[in-house]
């Protein structure tokens, strides 16, 4: 008779995934051996990411990736790891990454192959060099059911965010955490490099109702389309019940983690420059806002729910505005000037 999991004082996200396997008659562990692809590339990540200054992995690696942004060393090293990593699944037919123009697919004939996997392999890249946290994303789609699509897996990715399997990401942070749903709630693990595993710290976490923080870089302010600094000034009075104070790191995944576990709102919004907004609807908005609304949350890009949208081009931005219950019931109603 075997020890019950939580009589081990441990909880491995490879046991964790394996009990939630449950929820996919006939995954026949393959989706649990796609998972444990995911947290072997964010060990290593971790590893360099941890290391950066010692390791070479600081600074630019000489190129502009697709989004006309200057690689860094460890954005090139964390894509081909996670590609790497995937690639060996059988059961993936597909890739997309923020750092790859096309999507990637794996194998000419993906008929056996389940499974499409989005990823931004390292996210805020560019604070890595000042020690300021920087993440992982990731979202799991099961190939389309349309016979036209499954048979061109290029365009298994542009499926709308409600579609997902699984969502997730690692904050390399002041410890390395894995937050992960498969739409069964929202789950964390703590990476304890002594042992090389991540251990179960945050089960089911759910978003508070409310909380004090509201996060966006208030330096294109002047850009924002009007309601949303009206918005901000809102929460800045005092007329959610107390003033806000606000906390921007700059970096998607630690600002998300931050809104999830101590509620309050994110906002990333249109500005002139960027009229779509600067955030990448699969593997940042969509990836977000799957686990914003499995922990209790709302996630809104323009006036739709951001995982409504239906993606016509794996790269393309969108506006996002995501937080606690109680912050974007008062952002829906002033943005729909209410
Ligand atoms: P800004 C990082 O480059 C990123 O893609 C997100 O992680 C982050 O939320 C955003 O851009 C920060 O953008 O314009 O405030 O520097």
């Amino acid at each position: 008779e075997s020890t019950p999991l939580a009589d081990r004082g441990f909880v491995t996200v490879q046991q964790h995934i394996l009990s939630e396997q449950t929820r996919f008659p006939g995954a026949s562990g393959e989706f649990s051996w796609l998972l444990s692809g995911i947290t072997l590339a964010t060990k290593l990540i971790a590893n360099k990411v941890r290391l950066a200054g010692l390791n070479d992995m600081t600074g630019r690696a000489g190129a502009v990736n697709v989004q006309g942004e200057q690689q860094q060393k460890l954005d090139v090293y964390a894509d081909g790891v996670l590609a790497e990593c995937l690639a060996f699944r059988e059961s993936i037919g597909m890739l997309v990454s923020e750092e790859s123009e096309h999507p990637l697919v794996l194998r000419e004939d993906a008929s056996k192959s389940k499974y499409a996997v989005v990823f931004d392999p390292l996210d805020g890249s560019s604070n890595i060099d000042v020690g300021v946290s920087v993440g992982t994303t990731f979202s799991v789609f099961h190939k389309p059911d349309d016979p036209a699509t499954a048979n061109d897996p290029a365009k298994w990715a542009l499926q709308a965010g409600s579609k997902q399997v699984a969502a997730g990401y690692v904050v390399y942070g002041s410890s390395t955490i894995l937050v992960y749903s498969v739409g069964n709630g929202v789950h964390g693990f703590t990476l304890d490099p002594s042992i090389g595993a991540f251990l179960l710290s945050h089960e089911n976490m759910q978003m508070p109702q409310q909380g004090r923080y509201y996060s966006t870089n208030e330096a294109y302010r002047d850009r924002f389309p009007p309601h949303y600094g009206e918005y901000i000034d809102m929460l800045r009075r005092g007329e959610l019940g107390y003033k806000y104070s606000s906390r921007y790191i700059g970096s998607l995944v630690a600002d998300f983690h931050r809104t999830l576990l101590r509620g309050g709102v994110f906002l990333y919004p249109p500005t002139t420059e960027q009229p779509d907004g600067k955030l990448r609807l699969l593997y940042e908005a969509n990836t977000i806002a799957f686990l914003a609304e499995q922990a209790g949350g709302v996630a809104l890009s323009g006036d739709e729910r951001t995982v409504d949208i239906v993606p016509t081009d794996i790269h393309q931005r969108v506006p996002l505005v995501v937080g606690s219950k109680m912050e974007m019931d008062a952002y829906q109603r002033m943005a729909s000037g209410g």
